[in-house]
């Protein structure tokens, strides 16, 4: 089989570490354009992962691709083509699959033109900025009769957050009645204002829970105390949000972006017959200097690089086969719709019921 060649849209942080791991950990596919506003960041880039990587090995399957580009705006950097416009990158028949990294604003045009061209995407969340542009995107998938589109919630992925969907579904601790979630963040930029830490940040946990619940969230309310005084934009930090699910079981989260410590995330489901804990970091124990403890990871990098790794390597498989293999575009709808109502609740100071279409009704 052919190696898969993808295309990443966004080489910020987390593109830039997709790209990475496109060109040195996953097998069956190969880094063969990037696209990013900043062309020296995405210049740099390519031609970084285009040498070879010292002892780290393998970027020879990125390095052998250089098929020339005939667009305009676009430029190889050793094997990895540099092409400027997003749009330019999804339609180019070099590229077979999309990686989506661009920030929120951007998902809704880029996906819509991986639909038109027919490139199976994996999209980093949010879906799109809210509700009625991710139904618009579900129902343009729909329309074509084939699953292209996967959301880019890592969680899924990570071996805590697996094992513990799996005790759950087990039966073995009786139905779940509860789950409490800490998400934080070591520090965001200042650009990282309170509606971003529902849409980009508490939107994970809104995912774990109707994952972990296996039902929709139907009520959601924001609570926001006196802000941490370390944040100088005025964002609403920290938030406790409270997601009501459909079936009457209650998700209550935390989500701290400028902690200062590290990035701490944890999740613990209380169920009928027991509990059950993941994200406690207890690594590797060490005592010196009259101290004792272990490392706080830096950011979700560090703290989900497995999780990303099986994602991103899940995906390439599942793409070669004409499948996806990980949340859909519902769920990034899903998502998108409770957040949506999630930031009308830290604006009004009140409970909002979730707006959204049946399953049934969009999907047949
Ligand atoms: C970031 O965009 C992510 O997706 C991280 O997983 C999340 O922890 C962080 O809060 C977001 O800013």
């Amino acid at each position: 089989m052919q190696d898969l060649r993808i295309g990443i849209i966004g080489v910020g942080q987390m593109g830039a570490d997709h790209a990475e791991r496109v060109v040195r950990r996953i097998s069956g596919a190969r880094l063969v354009a990037v696209s990013d506003p900043d062309l020296p960041r995405a210049n740099a880039l390519a031609e970084s992962l285009s040498r070879p990587a010292g002892i780290a090995g393998a970027t020879g399957s990125a390095a052998a691709t250089g098929s020339a580009s005939a667009q305009t705006g676009s430029s190889a950097a050793g094997g990895i083509r540099v092409i400027e416009d997003p749009l330019a990158l999804i339609g180019d028949a070099g590229v077979d699959a999309v990686i989506i990294a661009s920030p929120g604003f951007a998902h809704a045009e880029q996906l819509m033109a991986c639909l038109e061209h027919a490139k199976p995407v994996l999209c980093e969340k949010p879906l799109t900025m809210d509700t009625e542009s991710s139904l618009r995107v579900v129902e343009a998938e729909h329309k074509l009769g084939r699953q292209l589109i996967q959301v880019g919630f890592m969680r899924r992925f990570d071996p805590e957050y697996a094992a513990l969907k799996q005790l759950l579904d087990s039966g073995e601790l009786g139905r779940t009645l509860l789950l409490h979630n800490v998400h934080r963040n070591k520090s965001v930029p200042e650009t990282f204002r309170s509606e971003m830490i529902v849409r980009d940040s508490l939107v994970h946990e809104v995912d774990v829970a109707r994952w972990l619940f296996d039902d929709e969230i139907a009520r959601i309310t924001v609570h926001a105390p006196k802000p941490t005084s370390l944040v100088a934009n005025g964002a609403l930090d920290p938030q406790l949000a409270i997601l009501e699910m459909a079936s009457g079981a209650i998700a209550d989260v935390e989500v701290f972006v400028n902690f200062q410590v590290g990035y701490e995330v944890r999740c613990e489901a209380v169920a009928e017959k027991g509990s059950a804990t993941i994200g406690l970091g207890v690594d590797v124990l060490t005592k010196r200097a009259g101290q004792w403890g272990g490392a706080v990871p830096e950011d979700y990098r560090a703290r989900f690089g497995t999780a990303y790794d099986v994602e991103v390597q899940r995906w390439v498989d599942a793409t070669q086969r004409g499948e996806i293999d990980g949340p859909t575009a519902w769920d990034g709808y899903a998502a998108a719709a409770v957040c949506t109502a999630g930031i009308q609740s830290l604006q009004e100071g009140r409970p909002v019921e979730v707006e959204m279409a049946r399953k049934s009704e969009v999907l047949g």
